[in-house]
């Protein structure tokens, strides 16, 4: 018993990580609650690392869609 507890553990531990950041469409996929695969204001996440980009909405249907959030995501945090 003891042995399999310390072979699932050191499994864990030798389990690589590729912490990759997730793409645009895996965050809207995420987020997209009305499946209009877009982020609407309501749909952007109190936890996302900026607050709802007004400004990247460049075809202002009032949604981030996946080609205008990787355009922010490409552009970098705010300077
Ligand atoms: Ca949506
Ligand atoms: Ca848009």
């Amino acid at each position: 018993m003891k042995r399999t507890l310390i072979a699932a553990g050191f499994a864990l531990l030798t389990t690589p990580v590729y912490a990759q950041p997730p793409s645009a469409e895996a965050i809207i996929a995420d987020n997209d609650r009305n499946g209009d695969k877009g982020l609407s204001k309501e749909e952007w996440s109190p936890q996302a690392p900026i607050g709802y980009p007004e400004d990247a909405d460049t075809n202002k249907d009032n949604r981030i869609d996946a080609a205008e959030l990787q355009a922010l995501i490409d552009k970098g945090p705010p300077q």
